[in-house]
């Protein structure tokens, strides 16, 4: 009778949820993709591999996910902004350094929106940008390594949302402030907001060779709040768009102040032109205080160089580079087309799509035909730039992708959907629920000049009833449409981890064949490096010890350490001498505060240990490498301080 009961309650309870989600039922519309051949559709058999890459922002987890299309396996996950035990990135001395930020080191950030390098506006393969929100930063990560290499700080910036997205020839990767804020920060009463905060708008240089970032210029734009960025392509290749809200500049109650004005903005930039202004010595030289991390692939170390000044533009003095695009209230995305063409904003209250014409933005600018000014920047009429409406039916409009084939694909968060849409006609084609509560969307080559269009992912908000329930905490869940039919069809669902906001993907081609498997041993630059197991040592130096220690399956070399003292600082320097692909090794030891390292082949990583107990201490390696693995293991004696032991070790030979 009790378990009837519970029964009972449980059966309510799931009714309670799938009434409580306020948008389609589950259950019964998905059941169109079992249907049909869904399943051969995203079934990768095994030992098969999968047809695109598939990266997805990792949100509050900081980093980033590496997934294939359509399978929906999840490969790797990228530590990029937040340290990461199952790697040592963060953790490891050769890895902090990518962590450190003008407030010191800031071991976590919110990741949302890697784009893809390109070239000729395509997707070219050699590397990912990603924007860390809270902490405003950059990164760059290698799409040989999947490594981070580069992140750079980003000053005068808050809440680093319009970010990071790329120019089709990488000439920019741009960064844009959600949040207004006094430039340069000083102690002010909130309520003089108005006229008084900056919004920044920054274009960080990407260098062709090495890809190497720098802090060309910061656009100081009115106290905006600056949400999202993409770039212009093809014709409109030298501007870039932005969508902003509370032009208002409200500061307090923003859900009711922010929505005042009927129309906020799209800012057009013309980077071009104030590229141009600024290499003829245009701009203003201001005191900054923003670091800039590198990691070196040869000496596997990562530095950290404090920046000073940053070069800011005021838009007005550069006429002709600046104008607001009248863009219907609160706006979120800002996406622009495969042509360049058209720019589309979609006001997040209106269930219409607003797409501007790039061609008669410019015409309305060459004709001087301007309605008023906000800050000295000249505002168009909403007429005179207006491409066309979607009459979506949808509610909450937020992110539109785009195929091969002139069609566009807008997310619907209050509605759940994603409706197909033609560009050019504006006539919606179809629509097809979502399982809950969609926030982006990504077409692999979805945001450049050549999109693949053969699958759109949908990135939910909501999982609710999706998958087996975990508690209150659940991975947010994603779900794969065919798109290569009129119609588009829901083929999978899969969950994702973290937060994923925008995503960005490529076919596996571009990728694959020069993925790096092993750093080569002969190239190890790393100063504490030991490239022969000879050079196995253990050196003092006062209360710091350092071992450089070198592993092959299945050793340590030493093995055995004696001499050790409670209070010494002792480094690791471990080296793994593989040079197969997939071998690497672990390293950590009893007590010690932070994670263990895993070491890829060829590769030097350090990791400190600080003795507080006398005893002999066991070492193990954490990755299962040989049959053997489980005899990869040493110990360290660990005497008094004022013990008289000399160092020695073993060479385990
Ligand atoms: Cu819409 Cu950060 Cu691009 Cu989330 S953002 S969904
Ligand atoms: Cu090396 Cu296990």
């Amino acid at each position: 009778m009790k378990k009837y009961k519970h029964y009972v309650f449980a059966l309510l309870g799931v009714s309670l949820l799938l009434a409580g989600c306020g948008n389609q039922t589950g259950k019964s519309s998905s059941n169109g993709a079992l249907s049909s051949s869904a399943a051969e559709k995203v079934y990768v058999a095994p030992g098969e591999q999968d047809e695109y890459y598939a990266f997805l922002s990792g949100g509050y987890s900081g980093n980033l996910t590496v997934y294939g299309l359509p399978s929906g396996r999840m490969f790797k996950e990228i530590p990029v902004f937040s340290q990461f035990p199952t790697s040592g990135y963060g953790y490891s001395e050769e890895t902090k350094p990518m962590l450190n930020t003008s407030f010191g080191f800031v071991p976590w950030d919110d990741a949302h929106h890697p784009d893809i390098s390109q070239t000729n506006g395509e997707l070219d393969g050699r590397w990912i940008f990603i924007n860390g929100n809270n902490t405003p930063r950059i990164a760059r990560i290698s799409l040989s390594t999947f490594e981070t290499e580069e992140i750079i700080e980003v000053p005068n910036s808050a809440g680093n949302h319009s970010s990071s997205f790329i120019t089709e020839n990488t000439e920019y990767v741009v960064a844009g402030t959600r949040f207004s804020v006094p430039v340069p920060q000083r102690d002010m009463p909130i309520n003089e907001y108005k006229g008084n905060f900056k919004g920044a708008l920054s274009f960080i240089s990407v260098a062709p060779d090495n890809g190497r970032l720098n802090l060309e210029f910061q656009v100081l734009m009115p106290g905006f709040n600056y949400d999202l960025s993409h770039p212009g392509r093809g014709k409109s290749h030298g501007w870039f768009f932005f969508t902003t809200y509370n032009t208002e500049e409200a500061n307090s109650l923003m859900e009711v102040n922010s929505s005042q004005n009927d129309k906020d903005f799209i800012a057009a930039i013309n980077w071009k032109k104030i590229e141009e202004y600024v290499k003829n010595g245009g701009g203003t030289k201001m005191p900054a205080n923003y670091a800039h991390n590198v990691y070196d692939e040869h000496t596997h170390t990562g530095t950290s160089t404090m920046k000073k000044e940053v070069l800011t533009v005021d838009p007005t003095e550069v006429p002709g580079a600046v104008f607001f695009l009248p863009t219907p209230k609160s706006p979120h995305g800002c996406d622009v087309d495969p042509t360049g063409q058209y720019i589309i904003g979609n006001g997040k209250l209106s269930a219409d799509l607003t797409v501007h014409s790039f061609d008669k933005m410019i015409a309305a600018i060459e004709g001087e035909k301007f309605d008023g000014e906000a800050y000295g920047i000249p505002i168009l009429k909403f007429e005179d730039v207006l491409a066309g409406t979607v009459k979506s039916g949808g509610l909450g409009p937020l992110h539109t992708e785009f195929d091969a084939n002139g069609n566009a694909y807008t997310t619907f968060f209050i509605s759940s959907e994603v409706v197909k849409w033609k560009l050019g006609t504006w006539e919606v084609i179809d629509r097809k629920p979502t399982f809950y509560s969609v926030g982006h969307l990504m077409i692999p080559g979805g945001n450049s000049r050549k999109p693949f269009g053969k699958y759109v992912v949908a990135m939910n908000k909501i999982t609710k009833d999706r998958y087996l329930p975990t508690g209150p905490e659940m991975e947010h869940s994603a779900q794969i449409y065919d798109i290569s039919g009129e119609k588009m069809e829901l083929i999978y669902d899969f969950p994702t981890h973290g937060e994923p906001h925008y995503a960005a993907g490529c076919p596996a081609e571009l990728l694959a064949p020069k993925s790096k498997k092993i750093y080569r041993l002969s190239e190890n630059k790393h100063e504490f490096a030991t490239i022969s197991p000879n050079d196995a040592r253990v050196e003092r130096n006062g209360k710091e010890v350092h071992i450089y220690m070198s592993t092959i399956r299945s050793h340590f070399t030493p093995d055995n350490i004696e001499g050790i003292k409670v209070g010494d600082k002792v480094y690791f320097h471990i080296t793994n001498h593989e040079q197969d692909f997939d071998v690497p090794h672990g390293f950590s030891i009893i007590g010690q505060n932070t994670s263990e390292l895993l070491v890829m082949p060829g590769q030097t990583k350090t990791s400190i240990w600080e003795p507080k107990q006398v005893g002999v201490w066991p070492f193990y390696c954490t990755d299962f490498c040989s049959a053997l693995h489980q005899e990869m293991q040493g110990y360290v004696r660990v005497s008094p301080a004022n013990s008289n032991i000399e160092l020695s070790w073993s060479l385990g030979e």
